[in-house]
């Protein structure tokens, strides 16, 4: 009984840590190749969603996002083969269309939907 208390008191401590779990953002991968764009998850909770876009094609690719309905577009910058830029973005609920625009391969595949949920 001593022992599973012992070995308890720094997750108690880790759980009562106030906000710990928001301080972190959720992480998203978009692999983005000749011609796909493919993100490691769809659905990811509101606010800070860090995404990480990886280039594995042979031609430079960007991201963008934007909600559905809203104005705003959120934007990884272009990004050599081989490379793999991050930003951290804070995102309203809302099903939001993600595509790179470089040259025309949105139109060649390279699209998605990121669901941004309201818990
Ligand atoms: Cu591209």
């Amino acid at each position: 009984m001593r022992r599973v208390g012992l070995l308890s008191l720094p997750l108690l401590a880790l759980l009562m840590v106030p906000g710990s779990a928001a301080a972190y953002p959720t992480r998203v991968q978009a692999v983005a190749d000749e011609f796909r764009l493919t993100l490691s998850r769809t659905s990811v909770p509101h606010k800070r969603v860090k995404i990480e876009l990886v280039n594995f094609g042979e031609d430079p690719h960007d991201l963008k996002l934007r909600r559905i309905g809203g104005t705003r577009t959120y934007v990884i910058p272009e990004t050599l083969p081989g490379a793999h830029t991050t930003r951290t973005f804070r995102l309203r609920p809302g099903r939001y269309r993600v595509w790179c625009s470089v040259a025309d391969h949105e139109t060649q595949g390279m699209r998605a939907t990121l669901r941004v949920r309201r818990d």
